[in-house]
C-alpha cells in the first residue's frame, strides 16, 4: 500500500529561481506578459517563453485564456521544466468569487500532472495587481491544494512568496 504524501510548504523567495519541475505564473488573459510575477517570469525565461505563448494564443486561445483556467508551456531559460499559466480573478474588475481563485490552483495542479511534473511552485495568485487580500488567497490556496485529487500524483507543492507578510499569511493557513 502506498503511504505517499506530498509535502506542502511556504517559503519567502523569488519563484523564477526555483528548481522544481513546474512553476505557476499569475498571468493575464492575453498570455503575452505583464507586470508582477508575470513580468519577472518572462524576463527570466527569455524570448522562447513569449514565442510559445504567442503560438498558444494563435492556435488555442484566440480570445485569451479564461479566468480560472490553466495551460502549460516550456520554461525557456528558467531552471524549471514548465511554466503553467493561470489567470486569477481581478478584484478591481469585480471578480470576487473564491471559486474562480480555487479553480486556478486546481487547474494548475491538473496541468502539472498532465505534463508529468512531480514538484510545483505557486506564487500568491491574485494577491498583487489583482487586489486580493493575501490572507484570503492563502486560505483558498492551501484548502484547494490539500483537497485536490492531483496531490496524489505529486511530491512537492511549494508556495513561493514575496514579502514577510504574505509568507506569514501562508504559514498561518498551513497550520
Ligand atoms: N516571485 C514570487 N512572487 C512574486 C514575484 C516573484 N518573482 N514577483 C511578484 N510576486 P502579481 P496578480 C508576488 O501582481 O495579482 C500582471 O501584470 C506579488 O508580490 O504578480 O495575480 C499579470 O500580467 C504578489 O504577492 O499577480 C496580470 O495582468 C503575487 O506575486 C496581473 O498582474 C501576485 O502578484 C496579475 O495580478
Amino acid at each position: 500500500m502506498s503511504t505517499h504524501e506530498a509535502i506542502i510548504e511556504a517559503i519567502e523567495g523569488d519563484i523564477t529561481t526555483q528548481r522544481v519541475d513546474a512553476i505557476v505564473n499569475a498571468a493575464q488573459s492575453s498570455l503575452l506578459g505583464g507586470g508582477g510575477v508575470d513580468g519577472a517570469i518572462h524576463r527570466a525565461a527569455g524570448p522562447r517563453l513569449l514565442a510559445e505563448c504567442r503560438e498558444l494564443r494563435r492556435a488555442t486561445y484566440p480570445h485569451g485564456l479564461p479566468v480560472g483556467e490553466a495551460v502549460a508551456t516550456g520554461a525557456g531559460d528558467l531552471p524549471a521544466g514548465w511554466v503553467i499559466h493561470t489567470v486569477g480573478p481581478n478584484r478591481h474588475a469585480g471578480q470576487t468569487d473564491p471559486a474562480l481563485l480555487a479553480s486556478c490552483f486546481e487547474h494548475s495542479l491538473r496541468e502539472a500532472v498532465k505534463v508529468g511534473a512531480r514538484s510545483v511552485a505557486f506564487p500568491a495568485i491574485s494577491a498583487g495587481i489583482f487586489g486580493w487580500d493575501p490572507a484570503v488567497v492563502a486560505g483558498i490556496a492551501i484548502a484547494t491544494v490539500r483537497g485536490s485529487s492531483y496531490l496524489r500524483e505529486l511530491d512537492l507543492v511549494r508556495f513561493v512568496l514575496f514579502g514577510a507578510a504574505t509568507h506569514d499569511a501562508f504559514n498561518a493557513a498551513l497550520r
